[in-house]
């Protein structure tokens, strides 16, 4: 068997010869960031142990502060990234303002937009959390990218991916052909490919994905939207599982694989919902859409967006085409029919 493995590094390499006029940039950003994700597998997995590796003397022998693992996850994150000569300017969930390439380094045609930890505050508890990453072609001159380069719209990346730290360690990209989705082997330290072109099932099984608690702050179109699904709201519908383990990747994981809908809505406190669209709904979008299935952000195709800042937010409902139809149909107003 183990001489048909097809290692990541194997498998973007020949992605690459698949474009003549390639230059490799894309193909070095890819292999350094799977660099920081191994990294960052290690440190998640012994996150539980930290306790014990205190105690005995092992760990932090300085009394100083066990680092937070998001913050170790953006500092692995960047400075996998900032030597390679591909990026001109990097952003992270993490940061408020840009990330410029260090002087001593030669800059890229490339962007990096990143969340490093996502769903950290699930790290206590075992669940599963994950890095997301977008990857953009600067759209400016110069040494250094900028602010502009950032606030480019999702249908212009030129990558997009995630890290699951889960149950085993997985990492799913697009290119713009297909999705495609390794596992990390830790008894050799690579990724090998696991899911190759990962479509969302059709039709998918019948699971929605949303923060319940949140049902009295919500709209009353997206309340009979998730009442159809529950079947109790006197529209029809029913016969829906809810899946939600609150850590992004993961739930999208999820959807990406058995199908459904993922939704985090807009609500009364959060009019622009809780997701950041430049480092989780994009990304996740284009993976989604890159899949067969559907992102919006309750109107909006969310790879139409035009980003105004940074870490702007946006709602989101992603999955299935036939859910989502049904979210953007529901939340305009025209009413709850659909074709099965
Ligand atoms: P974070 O970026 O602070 O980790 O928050 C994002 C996380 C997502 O992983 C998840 O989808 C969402 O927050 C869950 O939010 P809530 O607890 O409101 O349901
Ligand atoms: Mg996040």
């Amino acid at each position: 068997m183990d001489r048909y493995v097809v290692t990541l590094g194997r498998f973007i390499l020949e992605q690459e010869r698949e474009h003549p006029g390639a230059t490799g940039a894309l193909t070095n950003l890819l292999y350094d960031l799977t660099q920081a994700a191994k990294l960052i597998h290690r440190e998640v997995s012994k996150a539980g142990l930290v306790d014990i590796l205190g105690k005995t003397g092992k760990g932090n022998v300085h009394g100083e502060e066990v680092q937070k693992l998001d913050e170790y996850a953006h500092e692995v994150v960047f400075n996998a990234m900032d030597h390679g000569g591909n990026l001109c300017v990097m952003a992270s969930e993490e940061e408020e303002g840009l990330l410029q390439i260090p002087e001593q380094f030669p800059t890229g045609d490339y962007v990096l937009l990143f969340d490093p930890l996502d769903g950290s505050s699930n790290i206590d508890a075992n669940i599963s959390i994950g890095t997301i990453f977008s990857i953009h072609k600067r759209c400016t001159e110069g040494r250094d990218g900028s602010l502009e380069d950032c606030l480019q719209p999702g249908h212009r990346q030129v990558a997009a991916g995630y890290v699951m730290y889960g149950s085993s360690t997985v990492l799913v990209y697009t290119t713009g052909s297909g999705v495609h989705g390794f596992t990390l082997d830790p008894s050799i330290g690579e990724f090998l490919l696991s899911h190759p072109e990962i479509r969302i099932p059709e039709p998918g099984k019948r699971i929605y994905s949303v923060n319940e608690g949140n049902f009295s702050t919500w709209s009353t179109g997206q309340q009979q939207l998730v009442e159809w699904f529950r079947g109790t709201g006197g529209n029809g519908g029913g016969g829906f599982s809810h899946r939600y383990v609150g850590s992004l990747v993961a739930d999208f994981h999820r959807t990406l694989l058995y199908g459904g809908l993922f939704l985090y809505p807009a609500d009364n406190r959060n009019p622009d919902g809780k997701l950041r669209l430049l480092y989780e709904a994009s990304p996740l979008a284009l993976i989604c859409e890159q899949a067969g299935g559907r992102a919006i952000d309750g109107s909006r195709e969310i790879l139409a967006i035009e980003p105004e800042s940074l870490h702007q937010r946006t709602p989101l409902y992603m999955g299935n085409r036939e859910w989502v139809d049904l979210a953007e149909r529901t939340l305009a107003g025209e009413g709850m029919a659909v074709g099965r």
